[in-house]
């Protein structure tokens, strides 16, 4: 019986690890402040502002929902937190609950979007073995969102909903390059990142470290996941690299990420002078690798560490409330 549970609990661990297939580690250090100079602004906003939504946002001091991801206290900062009220009539709802992984790149999607648009939100950490904080919803993945009692589901469209909530004239402004950025963000960077977190032992206890000190896990899960999660996921990223073709995982996350700067075309965002939705969804992804060793091995040989310093100001600190 004893040796059943064992066995129970090592597959759940291994089924924690799971989730972490398709997660990200969050773990960072002080955003560091960079000019906003040296961009052909002009040229930018008159060819992609057409596609920017406005941003509602309100100056707010409130809990950093990523605990490392402090904010440099840089006059970039202070721009980027020179919040205007919003408009009214704007969407102001009164209950915004996510509930996450911390370390899953779709729940930091939205948190981005979140953040960039000064929503408060409260966050429920749910326990990736037992799920016992979804468990009354008929959906089994995170993220999950809800507005005032209303769920949403998959990060790609509780952003879109929020949109239309934010911006009632967002289908009309939406941009086919948004959109393509959008679909790659979901189907090719998600599946980069994996196979780089837990490329060799040590990476995946690095990742398993953070999602287990992070993540809701009790004290035994926790010890279990750590080192089960670990070996788990570096055998299951080898395969993940196999399913999605990926021979060298690292030139394949340096690839992606100079795609992105290329994507950018000189310009400080995708959206122009202020980041869209695209660049939101590329940072809220990378967020949480960012401080890992394959994000920091990302910014040392790639160009995209100038537009993710640009992107930490922009998204500004976190709107997270306490629950
Ligand atoms: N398409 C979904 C994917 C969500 C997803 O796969 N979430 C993972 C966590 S990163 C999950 O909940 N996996 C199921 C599990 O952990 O059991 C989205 O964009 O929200």
């Amino acid at each position: 019986m004893r040796r059943v549970q064992g066995i129970t609990t090592l597959r759940r661990a291994i089924a924690g690890g799971n989730y972490a297939a398709t997660s990200t580690i969050a773990t960072g250090q002080l955003a560091r402040a960079s000019t906003m100079n040296g961009f052909p602004a002009s040229n930018c906003q008159k060819v992609r502002n057409v596609f920017r939504v406005s941003r509602p946002s309100v100056a707010r001091d409130v809990f950093t929902g990523t605990m490392f991801f402090s904010v440099a206290s840089s006059s970039l900062e202070q721009e980027a937190h020179a919040k205007e009220l919003p408009p009214a009539g704007n969407f102001l709802p009164k209950d915004v609950v996510l509930y996450q992984y911390e370390a899953c790149p779709f729940c930091n999607k939205v948190k981005a979007f979140l953040d960039y648009y000064n929503i408060p939100y409260k966050v429920v950490e749910v326990n990736p073995i037992n799920k016992k904080e979804i468990k009354w919803s008929e959906y089994k993945k995170v993220p999950i969102l809800t507005v005032d009692g209303e769920q949403m589901v998959d990060s790609s469209e509780i952003i879109d909903s929020l949109l239309r909530k934010t911006n009632p004239d967002y289908a009309i402004a939406h941009s086919d390059e948004e959109a393509k950025w959008r679909g790659w963000v979901d189907n090719h960077l998600v599946h980069v990142l994996s196979p780089n977190i837990y490329r060799t032992a040590s990476e995946a206890l690095e990742s398993f470290d953070y999602i287990t000190t992070h993540g809701n896990f009790s004290y035994t899960e926790r010890l279990v996941s750590k080192y089960a999660g670990a070996a788990a996921m570096y055998f299951v990223s080898k395969k993940l690299k196999k399913k999605h073709n990926i021979t060298d995982e690292r030139a394949a996350l340096y690839d992606a990420a100079e795609t992105w700067v290329d994507a950018l075309k000189g310009c400080k965002f995708l959206g122009g002078t202020n980041p869209n939705l695209a660049d939101l969804a590329v940072f809220g992804v990378l967020r949480p690798i960012r401080y890992l060793k394959s994000g920091k091995d990302m910014v040392e040989h790639t160009r995209i560490g100038e537009w993710y310093s640009l992107m930490e100001s922009a998204v500004g600190k976190s709107s997270r409330v306490n629950a």
